[in-house]
Parts: structure tokens; C-alpha cells; sequence
């Protein structure tokens, strides 16, 4: 009786699952035949009512027929879902020999890039990379730089300054402390990185911007050296001779101090809002390290001389690229960035 009813099942899952229109349905007799509380499961549960003799028998067509619906409803399943994407394929005249498309491809911020020009230029002359927070602690933005609290230069660069009392770097300067601290002279080093201000914003000037500080100790070091080391950056960045100016400048950090400037390389030096007109572009602020500095950062400056410099690395990046307006660069506009 209970191999009649299994075999009679069998016939009606095989017709039911040629019926099936979709793998839901084909998976919906897999519950009703074999799931837990399936049909063919019940049938099995009597099997242990069975002598000995007719389990063996019984149980072993059970299994096969177990079996072989089960890759009966997998199969069917197969075949229904191929089915479907052949004919989603039909209905969408898709060319299989049809080239892909071409995935696209990232590319470098023009600062990341001449940062890493910048970076091997110094690498080649010796120099080494350091790093700093953008977050900074006031003694290293300030202090050590020869600016004390309440001092009127600190008014030359509108600070965000946090509760914490940090302040958002406004200069890589910062950087030159913290390397003094922790290197003895003789030393080359530039410092790359991202500075803050709270600036009326322009054509030139965003209230985040990129600096490249550099700094060099040695026994024996002057302005002309500072000069060429300028020179050679400019040079190789931008891969065209560009005319320099120095004008004296104040940094309470160098003494003397200087303002290089280049002749703007957006206007040729005619005048454009980019360089306000004046044909110049201020790029380059630069000078020989102030005592104050040297000891603050543990060296004595009767034994070693310093020069520092820190260009506008976003500024370098316009010159480099024809960039008229600095607010393109932070705008995350990716039509301006492919260009
Ligand atoms: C300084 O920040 C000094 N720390 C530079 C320095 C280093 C002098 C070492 C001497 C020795 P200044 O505030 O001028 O200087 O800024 C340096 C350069 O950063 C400017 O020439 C300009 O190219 C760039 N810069 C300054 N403010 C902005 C701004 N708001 N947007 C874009 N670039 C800016």
C-alpha cells in the first residue's frame, strides 16, 4: 500500500512540475511533496510501522524516489530559469561579441600631482618628507615661530581655532617646530599639506588650501642658496623658464624675510582677477630662519644657519595647469577635474 502511494505521488510531482510556469511554482512542489510536512515525507514517516523485511524493500524505493525528484525539481528549475534569460536576451537584441564598456578611470588631483612633482624634486636635492597635524596645537602653529599669544602678526592669518584650544593649521610652518624637535642640524626637509583660513574667498584665495613648507639647516648657508633652491623648484614644476621678483616680506619666523613672486602665468603679467591685476602672483614666501626659531627648536644659531620657504602649493597647481579660479579646484566638479 505504502509503494503504491509513493509511486502514485511520483507520477503527480513528474506531471505537476512539467505544468510549472516558473521556479516559484517548481519550488512550491518541493514543500508540498518533500518539504518537512510534505506529502512523500508523511508517506515516509509510516515506513516504521513495516516488518523488517518490507522496510528493506520499501525504504530503499522510497529513497529513489526521493532522489530522483529532487534533481527532477532542481533540473526543472535550471531549465526555467535559463528559459527566461534566453528570452530576456531576445527581447534585448544583446550582442554577445559586442566589445564592453570601458570602465572609468580615476585620475590625480592636479595638487596631488605637482605635490608628487614637488616631492621628487626635493627627494633628488636631499631633502626629507615630514608630515604634521592638521590639527595643531598653538605652540607649534604660533609659539615656537617666534609669534606669542597677542602677538599683532597673528592677525596676518584669520585662525579657526577650536574649543579644545587647537587651532586648524593655518601654515606647514607648523611643521618646521615639530621636525626641529625631533631631528639634529645638519638637515633638509619639506613638508607638504593642507592649511586652513578663514578668508574672504576669491579667485585666488579659498579658505582651504594646500602648502609646501621647506626648511634647511646647515653650518654654513646663505640667500643665495635659498634663491637657487626656489629657482630649480619653479622650473622643474611648471617645465618653462618663469620670471621672479623678490620683494621683502615679514614673517616673524625669518629674518630677513622675502615675498618671491612669478609673473602670473595666467595673463603672461598683463593683469587678471587672478593675479588682481598686478601681473605678479605672491607664491613664495621665504626667508633665512629667525634665531628665536632655531632656539626654540633646540638648536643653537650661533653654530647653524637655517633658510625656510612656503610655497602655495594650490597656487603652483594653477600656475602649472591655467587654473583661473582657485574655487575650481576644491568645488568636486568632476567636468572641471577631467578636463
Ligand atoms: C605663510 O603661510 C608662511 N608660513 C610662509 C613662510 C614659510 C614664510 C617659511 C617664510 C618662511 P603666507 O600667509 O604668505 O605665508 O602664505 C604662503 C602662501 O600660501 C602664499 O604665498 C599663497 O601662495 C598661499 N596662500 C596663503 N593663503 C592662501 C589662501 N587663502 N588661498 C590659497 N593660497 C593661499
Amino acid at each position: 500500500m505504502l509503494k503504491e502511494n509513493l509511486l502514485k505521488m511520483k507520477e503527480e510531482v513528474e506531471k505537476r512540475i512539467k505544468e510549472a510556469i516558473s521556479a516559484e511554482n517548481v519550488d512550491q512542489i518541493r514543500v508540498e511533496f518533500l518539504g518537512k510536512k510534505g506529502k512523500i515525507t508523511e508517506i515516509l514517516k509510516g515506513l516504521k510501522d513495516l516488518s523488517v523485511e518490507e522496510k528493506k524493500e520499501v525504504g530503499k524505493i522510497a529513497n529513489d524516489v526521493k532522489v530522483e525528484l529532487e534533481n527532477k525539481i532542481n533540473n526543472a528549475i535550471e531549465e526555467i530559469n535559463n528559459k527566461i534569460i534566453e528570452e530576456e536576451l531576445k527581447k534585448e537584441n544583446f550582442d554577445i561579441t559586442f566589445p564592453g564598456y570601458e570602465a572609468k578611470k580615476g585620475s590625480l588631483h592636479p595638487i596631488t600631482i605637482v605635490q608628487r612633482r614637488a616631492e621628487e624634486i626635493f627627494k633628488g636635492m636631499g631633502f626629507m618628507i615630514a608630515d604634521g597635524p592638521e590639527i595643531e596645537e598653538d605652540k607649534y602653529n604660533f609659539e615656537m615661530l617666534n609669534i606669542p599669544k597677542d602677538h599683532p602678526a597673528r592677525d596676518m592669518q584669520d585662525t579657526y581655532y577650536l574649543n579644545t584650544g587647537h587651532v586648524l593649521r593655518t601654515q606647514t610652518s607648523a611643521c618646521q617646530s615639530r621636525f626641529m624637535l625631533d631631528h639634529k642640524p645638519p638637515f633638509r626637509m619639506i613638508a607638504p599639506g593642507r592649511c586652513f583660513r578663514n578668508e574672504a574667498m576669491d579667485a585666488s584665495h579659498e579658505n582651504t588650501f594646500f602648502q609646501l613648507e621647506g626648511m634647511m639647516v646647515e653650518k654654513d648657508l646663505s640667500i643665495a642658496n635659498l634663491v637657487y633652491i626656489m629657482k630649480t623648484l619653479l622650473t622643474e614644476i611648471l617645465e618653462r623658464e618663469v620670471e621672479v621678483r623678490l620683494r621683502p616680506g615679514f614673517f616673524p619666523f625669518v629674518e630677513p624675510g622675502f615675498e618671491l613672486d612669478i609673473n602670473c602665468q595666467i595673463c603672461g603679467g598683463k593683469g587678471c582677477p587672478t593675479c588682481k591685476h598686478s601681473g605678479w602672483l605672491e607664491l613664495l614666501p621665504c626667508g633665512m630662519v629667525h634665531p628665536n626659531v632655531l632656539k626654540a627648536g633646540g638648536i643653537d644659531p650661533e653654530e647653524y644657519k637655517g633658510f625656510a620657504f612656503g610655497v602655495g602649493l594650490t597656487r603652483l597647481a594653477m600656475m602649472k595647469y591655467g587654473i583661473k579660479d582657485i574655487r575650481d579646484l576644491n568645488g568636486g566638479d568632476l567636468r572641471f577635474l577631467k578636463r
